[in-house]
């Protein structure tokens, strides 16, 4: 086997120049470009250089075919490999050639017999390293990693292209439903997200089960006050708020509730204080109510005459209700000389912030975080009959991680309060259709709840 390298200017040149030199039996096995000539890098060119080798024994087959040695083809007859004669078809002038290794090819030695070649398969992964190699490794990765970029670049063009996949539209029906009810933004994409992820397609499919997923979802967002029976006698109830929302009106009816006797509890031993006497109006209001109920009812406007009442009521007395003087939360120094008077009632006390329930979400998210210095204990929230849906209440105490010890629905006293509770909230959801077993079930109501403390 006689091997042989040659260069020359261009590819075609180098295979006449092979040609010519070793004559039309020799093999090209492999092809590069290399850089010649030059001194200090000046007057350098490219040449094509090939490298192959002419076989000595050849084969004559049994279709009377010549196959050399070396070439992985049983069949494969005598010439110059090169574009034009296929053995390097497929490869660009200057690129590699395959390198057909003996190993490619067992022949059987036996020289009486007619000759056989078997072809041994490819070694597909090596030849591929080859070529690699060949072409110049080092160009590859860069090329792979500029068709990635353009693809991906590709793949984001179309998805801005096309449309975001939109909603069933239950999905938007139930958001229908949210917006309707006042639920915030944010509380609504929480929500809708959830029902995204976890709603199965049978679900999404069916109004009434997907309305039964979100009242489920809704309604375990919603705390419920755990009253707890206070360490030591008076419990002291002190309630705070913004003007106008039913504070005194409140306070009035959770004396009636504890203070008057009914069928089934005894009543509690009640007094009413109230911080509020210097307005016109306020002191006539609750007086009122005191007189009704038999409760008594008296007027501090300072820290050292609240902690004389206090004092008053230390034995013999159940429950002492405080009212305040309604201010705006944004009105920091009233808040501030209000906190310095009730303080005297130290850590025991409980303190209620009560909001209206028509508020806007945005505004009693603010209430909420205005009165955090109260460091009160649930939220009450009046006025229910005076709106419809709850979204915005529900979304703003659950974004502050509040809880909601009573509702209240109405002017009269003292029938229109009752303790908080997931179903009430729930089932005076507008639009929604409210299967109230279900609810009544997931949420359950104890007697123990409903019980106001005694
Ligand atoms: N519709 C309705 N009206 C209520 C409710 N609670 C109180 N009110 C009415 O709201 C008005 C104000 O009630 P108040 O109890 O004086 O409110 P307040 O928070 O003490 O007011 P200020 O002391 O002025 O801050 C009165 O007309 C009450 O009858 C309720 O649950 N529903
Ligand atoms: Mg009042």
């Amino acid at each position: 086997m006689d091997y042989f390298t040659e260069q020359a200017l261009t590819h075609d040149e180098c295979l006449r120049k092979i040609h010519k030199i070793h004559g039309d039996r020799a093999i090209v096995m492999t092809q590069r470009t290399v850089r010649v000539g030059g001194i200090f890098g000046l007057f350098a060119h490219d040449e094509v250089e090939m490298q192959g080798y002419v076989p000595k024994d050849f084969v004559m087959n049994a279709a009377g075919k010549i196959s050399y040695q070396g070439i992985g083809s049983s069949g494969g007859e005598s010439r110059l490999a090169g574009p034009a004669g296929g053995g390097l078809s497929g490869l660009p002038p200057g690129g590699g050639g395959i390198s057909l290794s003996r190993s490619n090819v067992l022949r059987e030695p036996d020289p009486y017999k007619e000759p056989v070649l078997r072809s041994v398969p490819l070694d597909f992964a090596a030849e591929r390293q080859k070529i690699l190699a060949a072409t110049g490794n080092a160009t590859l990765p860069p090329i792979l990693q500029e068709l990635k970029d353009i693809k991906e670049k590709i793949g984001a063009i179309s998805a801005a292209a096309s449309p975001a996949p939109e909603d069933p539209p239950n999905i938007s029906r139930l958001e229908e439903l949210l917006v309707l009810n006042d639920f915030s933004a944010p509380y609504r994409a929480r929500l809708l997200e959830r029902v995204r992820k976890e709603c199965s397609l049978e679900t999404l499919e069916d109004f009434d089960a997907l309305q039964d997923k979100a009242l489920e979802w809704i309604g375990e967002t919603i705390s419920i006050y755990k009253e707890k029976a206070p360490l030591s006698l008076p419990r002291i109830m002190i309630l705070v708020g913004p003007t106008g929302v039913g504070k005194t009106t409140t306070i009035a009816k959770l004396a009636a509730i504890f203070g008057l006797s009914n069928s089934e509890e005894r009543p509690l031993s009640v007094r009413m204080i109230t911080i509020d006497a210097l307005r016109i109006g306020a002191r006539a209001q609750i007086e009122a109510y005191g007189g009704i109920m038999g409760i008594p009812v008296s007027y501090v406007d300072n820290r050292e005459d609240l902690r004389k009442e206090l004092a008053l009521y230390s034995e013999g007395v159940d429950l002492v209700l405080i009212d305040t003087f309604g201010k705006s939360p944004r009105d920091a120094v009233k808040l501030g000389e209000m906190k310095h008077i009730l303080d005297v009632c130290g850590s025991r006390a409980e303190l209620h912030l009560a909001m209206a329930a028509a508020t806007k979400s945005g505004d009693l998210v603010e209430i909420l975080r205005q009165f955090e210095p109260f460091n009160y204990r649930s939220v009450i929230i009046t006025k229910l009959d005076e709106t419809g849906g709850m979204g915005n209440v529900i979304s703003a105490l659950a974004e502050r991680g509040k809880s909601v010890s009573y509702i209240t629905d109405g002017q009269t006293v003292p029938s229109d309060i009752q303790k908080a509770n997931v179903v009430h909230f729930l089932t005076n959801l507008e639009g929604f259709k409210v299967n109230r077993q279900k609810i009544e079930e997931r949420f359950p109501v104890n007697k123990s709840d409903q019980n106001q403390w005694r």
